[in-house]
């Protein structure tokens, strides 16, 4: 059984907003035709507290796109972004979420980032969504949505650590930085993923 993940398609990962994607829109009408090919259909949202300690305004003399440690991990520090309830956080109009069973939200802990729709980036807290695609029998899962570098990367990362085949669908995601996607991408494959 085959799953798709459809992670952070988001006002403001979109073009127009705080933390955007370049050419991030191109993207949804191609998620929206390709649902129909899955078993199941889920999605990620992005869902930040406004004193999200990712977010360089909690931090006095710091500037988005900046890194510090944080808690013990290497944190960038990024624009203010998918504050709970704001229209940035929103699921895009866009998108078709007819065939969306669960959405999965991750990043409420103002102390610790959330890129994967899996786990926390320290691994302290999981989603229940692994349990969630092993209870539907699934054994392949593909992902797509927004970044491709950061919250694409990581659920597929952790997808394939959860045991499942799994692939990033390139047509159906965009970067943040293309350079580095195009790095991860490598570490992606030598993980054992597909991109397709
Ligand atoms: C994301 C940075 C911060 C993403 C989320 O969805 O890729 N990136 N929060
Ligand atoms: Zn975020």
């Amino acid at each position: 059984m085959k799953a798709l993940i459809i992670v952070d398609v988001q006002y403001d990962f979109l073009p127009g907003g705080s933390l955007e994607v370049p050419r991030g829109d191109e993207i949804i009408p191609i998620i929206n035709n390709i649902q129909k090919d899955y078993d199941l259909v889920v999605a990620t949202q992005d869902w930040h507290p406004a004193n999200h300690l990712s977010f360089a305004s909690q931090h006095e003399g710091k500037l988005p796109f900046e890194q510090i440690d944080l808690d013990g991990l290497d944190q960038i520090l990024w624009p203010d972004h998918c504050i709970q309830e704001s229209y940035g956080s929103e699921i895009s109009e866009e998108l078709n979420t007819s065939r969306i069973e669960a959405i999965f939200r991750k990043g409420m802990d103002p102390n610790i980032d959330s890129y994967s729709g899996f786990y926390d980036n320290g691994k302290r807290k999981d989603t229940g969504l692994s349990g969630y695609l092993k209870a539907r029998k699934i054994d392949e899962v593909h992902v797509c949505g927004l970044a491709a570098d950061f919250c694409v990367y990581f659920t597929a990362m952790d997808s394939i650590a959860e045991g499942f085949k799994t692939s990033i669908i390139s047509k159906a995601t965009k970067a943040i930085d293309k350079g580095e996607f195009m790095e991860k991408k490598n570490t992606f494959i030598q993980a054992g993923g597909t991109l397709i």
